[in-house]
């Protein structure tokens, strides 16, 4: 059974300074993106969306603390589990929605789908399928800020398949030697598809040893602690800025759906993980146990109205969203 190196972490105390208007702002972030997955999880099985989704269920602080650290003009990338970093970097949930249904209106005109996000004006400039190539997009967006002589930074979000391509050694390596400002943000969940990382394509695996011997700062952090996360990518993101070099983060988190789809996998037979160690991994859900810390706080009444509020808006555009047009043919040959 795979178990996290972290104890179940609800130490919050960091934020205790910050205001409660602060802190029902970052809730809203994690509850927001959690229900945003949540619909789609329950409405996938009625057949409308006709495009593979990657939830990423049980991630949500990493995006949430990392994107509460960016400015609009930053630039994100993402591979295929695509949704949190597009929802946490303020993309529309209607034009998602809409993208998920192969929608006129989605984010890529409906004919992207889940993999294929995109909120330019939002610094979301795109997901991709292909792995590692949203670690080569960041650095070139991170090379055009540095010729530019802007502040901005680039991010790449990816998980550990990436780092078995050969353009990503490729990359942290120019990264490295021409200073560009990118945060490397690696969502450790342990599996690639349904196979655990320590079975990958490469012997001894580490990525700690890989990246520091390319001369980059690396961090290791608990991606399911919305404090750590935020604080730690707070001071990756400076240091990113001070000194114009990168800086990469292993965030450990899991996830807690299959692969591609709504379903847990433990019920569907395939037996790579069993229930026992998906139940042990919801223990350290980061919204519940932030939002435990909250509650400690008094703010329940405030909890309840947000997640009403949230619901209700989200479940209307859901609805909008199915009845809005699909592309015609005409459509077809546009954006390509
Ligand atoms: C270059 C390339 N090889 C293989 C695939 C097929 N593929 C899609 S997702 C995936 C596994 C991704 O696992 P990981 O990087 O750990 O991300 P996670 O799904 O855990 O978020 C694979 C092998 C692909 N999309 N691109």
């Amino acid at each position: 059974m795979i178990k996290s190196p972290y104890k179940i972490n609800k130490n919050f105390s960091k934020l205790n300074p910050f205001s409660k208007k602060n802190l029902l702002n970052i809730y809203h972030k994690l509850y927001f993106s959690r229900f945003v997955e949540e619909v789609i999880q329950n409405e996938y099985p009625n057949q409308q969306m006709k495009t593979p989704t990657h939830l990423g269920i049980g991630q949500e602080a990493i995006s949430v603390g990392v994107c509460l650290n960016l400015k609009k003009k930053d630039a994100i990338f993402s591979h295929h589990r695509s949704h949190l970093p597009y929802i946490s970097s303020d993309g529309s949930i209607y034009k998602l929605f809409c993208e998920l249904l192969g929608k006129k209106n989605g984010s890529s005109g409906g004919k992207g789908g889940s993999v294929h996000l995109c909120s330019r004006s939002n610094g979301f400039y795109g997901s991709t399928a292909i792995l590692g190539q949203a670690i080569g997009l960041a650095a070139g967006a991170g090379l055009a800020f540095k010729l530019k002589k802007k502040k901005n930074i680039s991010v790449a979000f990816f998980g550990n398949s990436s780092l078995e391509e050969g353009l990503s050694f490729e990359t942290l390596n120019f990264c490295s030697l021409k200073n560009i400002p990118t945060l490397f943000v690696y969502e450790n969940n342990f599996y690639s598809t349904e196979m655990p990382n320590y079975k990958g394509d490469m012997k001894n695996f580490n990525p700690q040893k890989i990246v520091k011997g390319l001369g980059i700062k690396y961090l290791k952090v608990d991606g399911n602690n919305i404090s750590d996360v935020f604080f730690k990518s707070k001071y990756a993101i400076d240091y990113i800025k001070k000194n114009s070099r990168p800086v990469f983060i292993e965030f450990i988190t899991y996830r807690w759906l299959e692969h591609c789809g709504p379903y847990y996998d433990y019920a569907l037979k395939r037996y790579y993980r069993t229930k026992k160690e998906v139940m042990y991994w919801k223990k350290f859900c980061p919204v519940a146990s932030f939002k435990k810390f909250l509650i400690k706080k008094g703010f329940n009444k405030d909890i309840s109205l947000l997640e009403k509020k949230i619901n209700k808006k989200v479940n209307l555009i859901y609805k909008k969203a199915l009845k809005s047009k699909k592309p015609i043919l005409k459509d077809l040959q546009t954006n390509v």
